[in-house]
């Protein structure tokens, strides 16, 4: 069943915006195949598939009765630009694999499998959309942001309040490869997350005055990418040696972008994280401030526009618990890497399972997943289930 779940994946990868790499971001085109296909696999496995107005595709297998409590095992289907097979796509297979291998046996509680229709945050900055609507935390401005989208893709906007998770949840569950060194470095197939670092995602943009590149002497210039030049090198230089906060500056847009005209708008992306929010917090102060003065000091105005602010959030210990049972050899750990589960923690048990990472690569073409990890995630899986069955029997 590993195999299937992986070249699953690999036939995911080719629903792109981009021929020859993997691009697929919030509701654009190529999310229509996916969910074709998804969708088969779904109802292959016996569940009723639908579509929720912000994409996520949900496939639900009942449990013995209407009422009995319901398991969620998700991920998301988006991915950053040029990215691997399975950042996040895996997750929601794995839950389809699962769900497929009970081969129409009934559990005490219905499983719900969702596929998420945004959790990187490209197409509008702001990241976890899907999990957001099934949290119920989608914010009005936002809604009217992607509104467009939505109606452009085929779904309906009003409809929204419908994609929140309702009944008796008894968890969440997500699979997802670790994206970091840590589990080969321990030579470790599987990691149980204890908890996901926070991260604070901003924009700063300096608006200096563009003009002639060879009768502008240099002290009488107001350049504003070497105002943002000069805080890219103040974070890579002020955070060497800083173990556990990491900081980049992942996008930069330039105006007019030309060689020989004066950069006279500049606009760089800040990702700052750490498990401490109050290190997060003030190593974001100290960019924000030291971008101020750069900005006065080469005559330039700075604006900075913040995107995300989530505090680090620890899984449910009971519900972790009953992940740590199913995989007792599973080094627990923290996770660098945002996810789906940091946006339902705080309104349902959420737990996660990593698996190792080669070469601790992710968010490239490269990013790779062991069969032999993916077949010890897959037992895990169906133990876990099992406990939860036991479980519920027992607890009722
Ligand atoms: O950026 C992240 O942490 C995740 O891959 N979305
Ligand atoms: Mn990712
Ligand atoms: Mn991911």
């Amino acid at each position: 069943m590993h195999n299937v779940i992986l070249s699953r994946c690999r036939e995911l990868a080719q629903y792109t915006e981009e021929p020859g790499f993997t691009t697929r971001t919030f509701l654009s085109p190529p999310m229509h195949g996916v969910h074709a296909a998804v969708g088969a696999w779904m109802r292959q496995a016996g569940m009723e598939v639908s579509i929720d107005a912000v994409g996520n595709i949900r496939g639900l297998y009942s449990g013995v009765n209407a009422n009995a409590k319901k398991l969620i095992i998700g991920s998301h289907l988006d991915t950053v630009p040029r990215a691997g097979a399975y950042d996040g796509i895996l997750g929601v297979l794995m839950g389809i694999a699962l769900v497929g291998a009970l081969q129409g046996r009934r559990m005490r509680y219905a499983i719900e499998v969702i596929g998420f229709s945004e959790e990187e945050g490209i197409r509008y900055g702001v990241p976890f959309i899907g999990s957001r609507a099934l949290a119920g935390t989608l914010d009005a401005a936002l809604i009217e942001k992607i509104t467009p989208a939505i109606r452009e893709f085929g779904l309906d906007a009003t409809k929204l309040k419908d994609a929140q998770a309702s009944g008796n949840i008894l968890g969440y569950v997500e699979f997802h490869i670790e994206q970091g060194p840590v589990l080969e470095s321990m030579n470790q197939p599987l990691g149980v997350v204890v908890a996901i670092k926070g991260q604070s995602r901003f924009e700063i943009e300096f608006l200096g005055q563009a003009n002639h590149a060879g009768t502008t002497p240099m002290d009488m210039r107001s350049d504003a990418l070497a105002a943002a030049a000069e805080v890219i090198v103040f974070v890579s230089r002020f955070t060497q040696g800083m173990g556990g906060l990491t900081c980049t500056v992942g996008k930069i847009h330039v105006e007019p972008n030309a060689s020989n005209v004066i950069p006279g708008l500049a606009r760089i992306s800040v990702d700052i994280r750490h498990d401490e929010d109050a290190m997060r917090e003030t190593f974001q102060q100290l960019v924000q401030d030291e971008a101020a003065e750069i900005a006065a000091r080469r005559s330039v105005k700075v604006s900075c526009t913040k995107l995300l602010e989530q505090p680090t959030v620890f899984m449910d210990e009971e519900f972790t618990a009953r992940m740590a049972v199913a995989a007792p050899h599973a080094v627990h750990m923290t996770s660098g890497a945002g996810h789906d589960a940091m946006i339902l923690a705080p309104h349902m048990p959420a737990a996660m399972l990593f698996l190792r990472s080669p070469g601790g690569l992710s968010h490239h073409p490269a990013e790779h997943v062991l069969p032999e990890d993916a077949a010890a995630a897959f037992e895990a899986g169906r133990r876990f289930l099992e406990i939860l069955e036991r479980l519920e029997v027992s607890h009722g």
